[in-house]
Parts: C-alpha cells; structure tokens; sequence
C-alpha cells in the first residue's frame, strides 16, 4: 500500500487567495498587492543574504530624508519595492521612509485604490555587523477621489489600516501579514523561492520574558519611564523580572517578542521628546500586527493606532507587545 506522505505545503499565493475568497466583495487588488510584495521581499533577501560578499555593505554616502547615512542596501530596497509594485494597478501612490515627497503612480501605469507605506529596510545600520534586518509595509485604503493620491491619502490613523506586515531578513527570512483576520507567518524555502505557511494564526502570550529597550537613554527619560523600567526589571517587587534582550533592529526585537512574549518600548526622551520611531511605517503596521495577534500598544498617552498623523515622517514613542506588559505601561504612565 502506498501511504500518503504528501504534507499539505501551503504557499503565501495560496493563502493570500484562500483568505480572499473569505471575502465575496473581494477585487483581488489587496491580493495582488500582497504577492508582489512577497515577490519584492525575495528580491530584497537575496541582496541581504549578498551583502557580505558584493560591494553593498557600507552606506552610500547619500544621506536620506531623516538626516540618516543611508547603506547601499537602503537604497536598492526602496528601488525594488517601488519597481515591485509601480505598475500593478492596484496603488494610488506610495510613501517610503527614504524619500520626502509622496511617490506618485507614474503615469504610464494605471492607479487603484489603495495606499503603500514602508520603510524598506528597517535596522540597516546593523547591516555590517550581520544582525537582522527587516521590511515594514502599511497598505490603506484612498479617501481622496482622484486618481492619484495625496499626502492625506497616506496621514490616516493605524486603525484604519487594511493590511500591515514585515519581512524579517534573520536566521531565515519571514513575512508576517495580517488583513484584520489573524496573523500570519510565512518562511523562505530558499531551494523552492516560495514562502511557506509556518506559523498560522500567531498570538502573542499575554505577558512576556522579554524587555527590549535601548536603556543607554534613562538618564534621558522621564520619571514615571524610569519607574516603569524598574517595574518591568521587577526591582520595585510588583512584577518578576523580565530578561532585557534589544538587537537595535525594531523588527527582529519586535519578531521574537511577538513569538515569545514580551515588550518593546522606545521612550521619549530628552533628546527625542517625539521618540524616535517612525509612526506610519514603522509602528502603526507592527502595531496593527500585535493588536491582531493579542497584544497592544500605547504611545504612552494613547493607543498608537488612535493617533491622528499630521506628518509623512512624524515619530512616536511605543510600548509594544503583549497586553498585560503594555496595561502596566499605561497604568504607570497614565495613558487613557
Ligand atoms: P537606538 C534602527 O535604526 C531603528 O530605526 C529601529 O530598527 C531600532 O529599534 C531603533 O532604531 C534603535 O534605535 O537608538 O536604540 O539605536
């Protein structure tokens, strides 16, 4: 008798088209863009995984919008994402953490109905050092009519994000999605070049082993900050100490948080008193990722995903992670 050994190897294109059948209403557009962004994320691991051996390592020389020595591998991931999805028809217009402006459609491509944010390689000064790096993505949906977006296209609050997710480029490369049902993890086949579902339905534990946080800045913080890191040390005897693990790369800090439990906080402080992270492509789509899989995260007033954008490249603060490590945050810091 033949047995069959046949695992069900579950591709993202599969997944990406069973979850939209979930949807009768459903154009196909969010789908699309999300397997172009896979595509992209290939792309993107295969110059990373280079890195140590092309002449990419190292920055450019360039300096991007945020004032930031960009690496050459910024540059050729923000150019592969935007090639990636320029001409699919299913964008109004683009937002990157590598460029000022907005970035329109070009006009020999059709438009749709939907806005892209990201920041393309999140965490690249670690490049050289070989510590993980990763993409962060926001899809929105136009509320301008034209055909091409505006900038208030992309300024909407997290809350009304259609989909986020992120590519970890680590021990392996991941891609973490979620369009509101669940989240989803997919790992690089590098023999096959095709995502495969691994981690189906991700949920944060309620409370974490882990504390990541650069406390290089405590001199920096405020008070109720330093209190609510002592907390979190357990050395107030109101919590059991967490073990402290930050990379310096929010996605890999974010990733294994999101697995293992735990918080990701980067304060305001003294000198930046708007924090340092970027709201609309770094902490609204990990935000919207960890709200779907349990968690929760606060800007230390509010829920990060409430907060109303006025700039492209605004920062903010973020306490991210599991919810009962996030609720002492806003208990101890007063957030409502
Ligand atoms: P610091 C990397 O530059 C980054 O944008 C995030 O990926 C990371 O969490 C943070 O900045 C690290 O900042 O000040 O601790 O070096």
């Amino acid at each position: 008798m033949v047995r069959n050994t046949a695992t069900s190897v579950v591709t993202i294109d599969r997944f990406i088209i069973e979850q939209e059948r979930e949807h009768p209403g459903a154009t196909g557009a969010l789908s699309g863009i999300l397997t172009d962004l896979a595509l992209a994320a290939k792309m993107i691991a295969n110059k990373v995984r280079a890195a140590g051996l092309a002449d990419v390592l190292g920055s450019a020389g360039q300096e991007n919008v945020q004032g930031e020595v960009q690496q050459k591998l910024d540059i050729i991931a923000n150019e592969t994402i935007v090639k990636a999805m320029d001409h699919g028809g299913r964008l109004c217009c683009m937002a990157s953490e590598e460029m000022e402006e907005i970035i329109p459609i070009p006009d020999k491509f059709p438009t749709g109905k939907y806005v892209l944010l990201f920041d393309p390689l999140d965490g690249s000064s670690n490049i050289d050092v070989n510590v993980p790096v990763g993409t962060i993505f926001s899809v929105l949906s136009q509320r301008s009519t034209g055909t091409h977006g505006t900038l208030a296209d992309a300024l909407q609050p997290g809350s009304t994000q259609v989909a986020a997710g992120y590519v970890i480029y680590g021990s392996s490369t991941m891609l973490v999605y979620s369009t509101g049902t669940g989240v989803h993890g997919f790992t690089l086949d590098p023999l096959l070049g095709e995502f495969l579902l691994s981690h189906p339905n991700i949920r944060i534990p309620t409370t974490g082993r882990y504390l990541s946080v650069n406390d290089s800045y405590e001199e920096h913080w405020a008070e109720p900050v330093r209190a609510l890191m002592r907390r979190y040390r357990g050395l107030d005897g109101k919590r059991a100490a967490m073990n402290v693990r930050y990379v310096g790369s929010m996605v890999a800090d974010f990733h294994r948080n999101l697995l293992g439990g735990g918080l990701f906080a980067y304060p305001a402080n003294a000198k930046s008193p708007g924090g340092k992270l970027r709201l609309l492509y770094e902490c609204n789509p990990l935000a919207f990722i960890c709200e779907q899989a349990g968690g929760a995260a606060i800007d230390g007033v509010q829920r990060v995903l409430d907060v109303q954008p006025t700039e492209l490249h605004q920062r903010t603060p973020i306490y991210l992670g599991s919810k009962d490590d996030v609720a002492i945050a806003s208990e101890m810091l007063g957030a409502h």
